[in-house]
């Protein structure tokens, strides 16, 4: 306890707040921090007849999603960080931040957030302190996270935790006016893997701001897994279970707004299959007693992109936002409701757009930002799984991306590590959850480019050693949903029409389903993937095109390249193989 109090005292004075609050986990304490948003103008209220407990929040337009270019690995040595990542010296980052946090937090609260990921207490969690001047932040990590005073008892009696600090870097003067979404134009979000610490500058948005997330699930919780044996992924988690009553545990890393928790919460079209949710964005593996790796989601919130989610593409989470959710930067209903592209067919005909101005349909611009999203409770999900705080073995782990050509609908790694290779080798159309073009192809390997924090080549080592730790692995497949025609639309229609991948690769594991090999993998064999009462192209949709694929592999063989020999030599002889195969 000394140890937190210490910290908190020394952090309190480098930002100089007005006032601290430790957060306790009541209930009440809850009500009165919205209600003190809701009289900032931080938050509006949606009508409690439509949305009860519902809340809008509206950011600046210049902090609408996570910032790459701004986030720092700082390791002691560059080569830890890696090429992929923005490194900086710790002393250097150190040096650059204590002057923008120094009375950082003038006139504000810094709140005290002691944070567990995963149940408090349990065989896999771990816990965390936020110490943050953003009630938003507080709010939102209140629901992602289970926070409050048992975390603080297991501190005080010694568990090891990681320091996450905290400004939106916009002190107020004595009798200066708040504004509804303090930020600041600069903006950093460091990592020190080594001590074990964020420190995030700037912004109040999401990833950057939620530290438990991002920065520790993913980037801090990614460097423990490779000194301590286990994995942090950008995986949804679900248990499926199939016509005959056998359930299976299925993981996937798809990039950023690429349908995780689409397929967390996916309600297959085919008769017999039910799914459940355990998580929508991250997984932690280790290994288990039984000789399987064993998985649980951290998180106990979901953080998910508003628009594209309706009645017709995923009707549970639509179902999970009745009520209790704090919706960002969507659009306002006349009637104090929310609306995003894609909620409805139909656009009302008039709105409050994501930026507070009136919008009509004929405007043009989406009302929503499009990486506006929702932040509710997992447990308040219609599909959530009664397992969902425990661990549960891992049969099966996908990877996939955005690729509107080359990468077939499905397809299955012939070992574990052609499926490390499959995995390393992904690449995505971006998308709005970070800066960037959208649309443009870019790598994202097991969907964690910008969330190792670590040199990505040590990355691929580590999921070729995890092949070592058990006597039963998981069984890999690559999947796309999104290849497309001549025409330009999509050659699959998706969403609940995924449970017939699902089926194909359960039965992949029953020994009950064809595949024919190709040289890059095995895809479905004609007549053996469940395509009844829906019109595709099949032999479209699981092309291998051999040009297409060498130009791929010469692009991956680019990629390794920037880490020249910390590639493990398992990667390279995948790849060499891949270029024999398709000769
Ligand atoms: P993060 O929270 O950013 O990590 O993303 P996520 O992977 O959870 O993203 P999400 O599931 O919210 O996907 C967002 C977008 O993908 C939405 O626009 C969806 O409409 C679209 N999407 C999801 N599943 C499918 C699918 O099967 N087919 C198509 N075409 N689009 C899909
Ligand atoms: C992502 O970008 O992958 C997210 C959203 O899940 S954020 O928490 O903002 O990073
Ligand atoms: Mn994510």
């Amino acid at each position: 306890m000394r140890a937190l109090l210490g910290w908190v005292d020394r952090i309190a004075a480098l930002t100089e707040p007005d006032r601290i609050q430790w957060i306790s986990g009541d209930p009440r304490e809850r009500d009165e921090l919205l209600a003190e948003m809701v009289a900032q103008r931080t938050l509006i209220p949606l009508n409690p007849e439509k949305r009860p407990g519902s809340y809008l929040a509206r950011s600046t337009p210049d902090d609408v999603a996570r910032l790459e270019s701004r986030t720092f690995i700082c390791s002691e040595r560059e080569e830890d960080a890696g090429p992929t990542n923005n490194w900086v010296a710790p002393a250097e980052m150190r040096a650059t931040l204590e002057p923008l946090f120094a009375g950082s937090m003038r006139g504000r609260t810094l709140y005290v957030v002691p944070f567990s990921m995963g149940k408090v207490g349990g065989p896999i969690s771990q816990l965390g302190v936020q110490l943050t001047d953003s009630p938003y932040a507080v709010a939102s990590i209140g629901i992602m996270t289970r926070v409050g005073d048992d975390v603080t008892r297991l501190i005080a009696a010694g568990e090891p935790f990681v320091r996450t600090v905290h400004s939106v870097g916009a002190p107020l003067a004595p009798g200066q006016m708040d504004t509804a979404w303090p930020s600041n134009p600069e903006k950093h979000i460091a990592h020190f893997p080594e001590s074990l610490e964020v420190w995030s500058y700037g912004s109040g948005y999401g990833g950057n701001a939620i530290l438990a997330k991002k920065c520790f699930a993913l980037r801090i919780a990614s460097v423990l897994g490779r000194d301590q044996g286990w994995m942090a992924e950008h995986m949804l988690l679900i248990r499926v279970t199939d016509p005959y009553g056998r359930a299976y545990h299925v993981a996937a890393a798809f990039p950023s707004a690429c349908g995780k928790t689409n397929l967390a919460m996916l309600r297959p079209t085919i008769p017999g299959w039910s799914v459940e949710t355990l998580g929508d964005d991250i997984t932690w593996i280790r290994p288990g007693g039984d000789g399987k790796l064993h998985a649980i989601n951290p998180e106990a919130g979901f953080f998910g992109v508003a628009p594209g989610t309706g009645a017709s593409t995923n009707v549970t989470a639509v179902e999970t936002l009745t009520h209790d959710v704090i919706f960002t930067n969507v659009a306002l209903t006349d009637d104090g409701d929310v609306w995003w592209e894609g909620l409805t067919d139909e656009a009302p005909d008039h709105l409050i757009d994501w930026q507070g101005r009136d919008w009509t349909p004929a405007d043009g611009r989406p009302a929503a930002h499009p990486n506006s999203r929702f932040t509710v409770a997992a447990a308040q999900s219609p599909s959530i799984s009664d397992a969902w705080e425990e661990a549960v073995p891992l049969d099966v782990i996908l990877f996939g991306g955005r690729r509107a050509t080359n990468v077939p609908l499905v397809v299955e790694a012939t070992s574990w590590e052609h499926g490390v290779f499959l995995g390393s080798t992904i690449s995505s159309e971006r998308t709005a959850a970070a800066e960037g073009t959208v649309g443009e192809l870019r790598r994202d390997p097991f969907a964690m480019m910008p969330f190792c924090g670590y040199n990505m080549a040590d990355y691929f080592a580590h999921w070729i050693r995890m092949g070592g730790s058990v006597e039963t692995l998981p069984r890999i497949f690559q999947v796309n949903w999104f290849r497309k025609g001549a025409d330009g639309a999509f050659l699959w229609p998706g969403f609940g029409e995924n449970s017939r991948v699902i089926d194909w690769i359960i039965r992949r594991l029953q020994g009950e389903a064809a595949a024919v090999d190709t040289p890059i993998g095995r895809v479905p064999a004609p007549g053996s993937l469940d395509t009844s009462g829906i019109d595709v192209d099949e032999e479209q949709l699981l092309a291998v095109d051999r040009t297409a694929w060498r130009a791929e592999a010469d692009l991956t063989e680019e990629f390794y390249a920037r880490f020249g020999d910390r590639i493990p030599p398992e990667l390279a002889a995948e790849l060499a193989s891949l270029r024999e195969r398709l000769r």
